[in-house]
């Protein structure tokens, strides 16, 4: 991974960094056949990036702390920053003619593009905010998005558009709202970091090509849950933690609980994230379509893998919109051995 050091707004008369917007113009002048239309929808998605932001860094002071009183069809409590957030992503894309349809986290339902806009080729699927339970409390949250090409006829898209693999994906990526906002981004080759400076409202190059390392030296999942798992999955916990310097070991924890943040970290310091099924949540706890797919999509495209102990996470075939998966995610080499625990091959 190239860091940029140059990024940001230019001092007097120098050349200005390369913004999200000229990166991906410049990627789709070398594209034979394309119409635009990916950049364009990019560019809604990182304004809707940019207004979530605005409102993350003043939801104390906006009153959009707590909860609204909702619940979503996760049967969770939705917070008002989950609701604003899932609004913006909603108004921001609808209109521009790219999209035939959406689905979020936070609808039961497919979202169809009103009849008064014009629809396009692309499917949208998103996490308007994860981590929500760290909303409240100033830890870093974040949107995840998934692109797909539609694959129905007529003007609206259909659920079949949505229930599509992850290998199919024609673009994923996140905006990380943290210590600074970033919004990742891949169309397959190569992943590709920008930093949102706030005194310009744009977001800037900042690691190019991102790649995770083959191995890392940090675990990362809810260890809580312990008394839940599997004994393959206890026993790798255990290794993990284990005093053995010629691999590596012990392994550092680290888990924030707000997917988008684990897997940021995971991808650029290498490690593995999991979030496995249990006595609980047999089924897993994250989403396929909005959570685990793009990040999985990502994973690989950094050199990294990601499954949900059987299959690659990219070639589970959805079956419906709001489908659970168990994810191990990050440096292919961990990946392998936590699945190497999970199926007593160690
Ligand atoms: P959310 O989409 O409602 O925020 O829920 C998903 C979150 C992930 O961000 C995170 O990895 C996980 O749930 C944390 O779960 P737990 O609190 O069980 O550790
Ligand atoms: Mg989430």
């Amino acid at each position: 991974m190239t860091i940029v050091h140059s990024w940001g707004p230019p001092p007097s008369g120098a050349m200005p960094g390369t913004t999200l917007e000229r990166h991906i113009l410049e990627r789709q002048r070398q594209t034979p056949g394309a119409t635009g239309d990916f950049s364009g929808l990019f560019q809604q998605i990182s304004l809707a990036g940019k207004l979530i932001n605005a409102r993350v860094r003043q939801a104390g002071l906006a009153g959009m702390l707590g909860l609204t009183g909702q619940t979503n069809v996760q049967g969770e409590q939705v917070q008002k920053l989950d609701e604003f957030a899932n609004n913006v992503m909603i108004r921001s894309c609808e209109a521009g003619g790219h999209l035939c349809l959406m689905a979020s986290e936070e609808d039961d339902d497919v979202i169809k593009i009103p009849e008064r806009f014009p629809t396009g080729k692309y499917v949208l699927l998103f996490d308007p905010l994860d981590g929500s339970s760290n909303i409240d409390v100033g830890v870093t949250i974040g949107t995840i998005f998934s692109i797909q090409r539609r694959v129905t006829m007529g003007r609206s898209g259909q659920l079949a558009d949505c229930l599509q693999r992850g290998s199919t994906q024609v673009a994923a990526g996140y905006i990380l709202y943290g210590s600074s906002t970033m919004l990742v981004y891949t169309t397959g080759d190569g992943v590709h970091g920008f930093t949102y400076d706030p005194s310009a409202g744009e977001f800037f190059l900042s690691h190019e090509n991102i790649r995770v390392p083959q191995k890392g030296g940090t675990y990362s999942l809810n260890e809580g849950n312990y008394s839940r798992w599997s004994d393959g999955l206890r026993a790798w916990v255990d290794w993990l933690k284990q005093d053995d310097k010629s691999t590596g070991r012990p392994y550092g924890a680290r888990y924030v609980g707000s997917l988008v943040a684990d897997f940021h970290r995971t991808l650029l310091k290498g490690g593995v994230f999991a979030y496995p099924s249990d006595t609980k949540s047999p089924k897993g706890k994250l989403r396929l379509l909005y959570e685990a797919s793009p990040l999985a999509f990502i994973a690989e495209a950094a050199g990294g893998a990601a499954s949900d102990g059987d299959q690659r996470i990219l070639d589970v075939e959805p079956k419906e919109l709001h489908q659970r998966t168990p994810l191990f995610i990050g440096s292919r080499e961990d990946v392998e051995t936590a699945l190497a625990f999970a199926h007593g091959r160690r």
